[in-house]
This record gives C-alpha cells, sequence and structure tokens, in this order.
C-alpha cells in the first residue's frame, strides 16, 4: 500500500471520517450533476403527485437510489480509477458498490437530519462499509452540511430508533453536536458505516447537492440472515478495476 494509501486509512481508523478537499474536479464533476438533477427533477415530479415516500418530501429532502445501475455516466463515475485507488485503499482489493443515492436539501428546510450510524438501515458483516459523500455543490454551515462525531465508530452498532426523518442514534438535544464538515463543491467526506452522522438545515437559497456513494467489501452479507447484499456493480478484484472505465 502507498504511504499516501496508509496515512488515508489511518486517519480513518482514527477519526472514524477524512475529508478529501476538492477530490473531483469541476470537469470531473459537471456531467453527474446534470444526471443527478435529471434524476432529482424526476423523483421531485413523482412525489409531487403520489405524496412522500419513505423519508423522502418533495420541497425538503429528496432521496432517490440505484442510480449508477440506472445511467452509463454514473456508473462510469463509480466505477472510475479514482473511485478504484481510494475504495481499494479504505476497503482492500476487493470492492463492490454496495448503494448509491442523491440527497437533495431544498432551501428554507428547517429539519436536521438525524444522528444516525448507515449500519442501522441494513447491518451487515463484515461491517464496517464505506461510505463516501460527495459534495455537488458546496455544502456549508447555512445550506446543511453534515455534521460527523469523531470515533463514534468505535462504538459498534449502537441501539437506533426509528423517527418520522429517518433512524436515529444520537439526540439532536445531546450537547455533543460533534463536528460540522462545510465542504467545497467535488469534495468528498469518507466515513465507516458506524460513524454517527447527520446533517443541517438548509436556511440558504439554493438547493443542498450531495450524491452518497456507499461500497463494502465482496461477499458482504445481511447480518440478520446472511444473505448476500444485492450487488449489481463489482467495482474491483484483486486492486484491479472490474469494467474498463469507459466514461
Ligand atoms: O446528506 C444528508 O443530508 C444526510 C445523508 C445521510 O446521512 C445519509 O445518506 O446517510
Amino acid at each position: 500500500m502507498s504511504s499516501v494509501a496508509s496515512t488515508l486509512l489511518e486517519e480513518m481508523n482514527r477519526d472514524g471520517f477524512v475529508v478529501l478537499d476538492r477530490h473531483f474536479s469541476a470537469e470531473e464533476l459537471a456531467e453527474v450533476d446534470r444526471e443527478l438533477t435529471r434524476f432529482f427533477d424526476e423523483r421531485t415530479e413523482a412525489l409531487k403527485r403520489e405524496g412522500d415516500s419513505g423519508i423522502s418530501r418533495a420541497g425538503e429532502i429528496v432521496f432517490d437510489s440505484h442510480l449508477a445501475e440506472r445511467s452509463d455516466i454514473l456508473r462510469g463515475f463509480v466505477t472510475s480509477p479514482k473511485m478504484v485507488a481510494l475504495t481499494t485503499a479504505l476497503l482492500g482489493p476487493d470492492v463492490d458498490l454496495y448503494w448509491n443515492q442523491i440527497v437533495y436539501k431544498s432551501p428554507e428546510t428547517e429539519k436536521q437530519f438525524p444522528w444516525h450510524q448507515d449500519d442501522a438501515y441494513t447491518p451487515v458483516d463484515p461491517s464496517p462499509y464505506l461510505t463516501l459523500w460527495i459534495a455537488v455543490n458546496d455544502a456549508t454551515l447555512e445550506n446543511g452540511c453534515i455534521s460527523v462525531l469523531p470515533g463514534s465508530h468505535t462504538r459498534g452498532l449502537i441501539p437506533h430508533s426509528q423517527t418520522p426523518e429517518g433512524w436515529a442514534g444520537h439526540s439532536l438535544d445531546d450537547p455533543d453536536q460533534g463536528r460540522p464538515v462545510p465542504v467545497a463543491a467535488g469534495s468528498v467526506i469518507a466515513f465507516w458505516s458506524l460513524t454517527l452522522h447527520k446533517s443541517g438545515p438548509n436556511r440558504s437559497e439554493g438547493v443542498r447537492k450531495a450524491y452518497v456513494v456507499q461500497f463494502c467489501k465482496a461477499g458482504t452479507v445481511r447480518a440478520e440472515d446472511r444473505v448476500p447484499v444485492d450487488i449489481q456493480i463489482p467495482v474491483s478484484r484483486e486492486g484491479q478495476a472490474v469494467r474498463p472505465h469507459t466514461a
């Protein structure tokens, strides 16, 4: 492993997260941004027609998942050489795409997204897997950047309760509200699926746009019944990209 990769891993294992400032350039993100906006617009229209769905609420917070499975552009992005380099540095040589979704927060959204560990949604083995929270535009204190609770990944999976806004594992009223992580567009906040994180209200006049891409070790199973997680996009085997990169 290169020394850059081992420093990254050390930081992740110490703090539970690491910030890669402007990891993707404006050029690398331009097409991705357009594609994500297309999914956001379609999903928003559907939510307006059909009403709120799960934790998605049109005009407040919109999630839409399995996008790389439906878009060659996004598939190219999540399997790009940069992604292979980053994910193999943190997870080892055999990596799969586990999940990918937009999380777009509309302006003037007062609600915070609750503190949680991603593992709370579906506990898996091996745990933790890797979440890359990618800022598609600047994420600021005003528009609802995420906060992390440094070191919380060492606690294992903690009890969560279900709330209308999503699973919650640490109170929004707790005096320890962690560390806000404002980042510029193109930056990546990498964290383990056991790292507690939340996002703040969007009090700005624009949509806060995040693409959340999660990777797991090949062979990951659901902890509950040992059934393999549904993988449609393998990323790397023995440290090499599975698909030739075409995007
Ligand atoms: O981006 C956000 O506002 C929160 C998203 C999040 O925590 C998640 O997708 O797990």
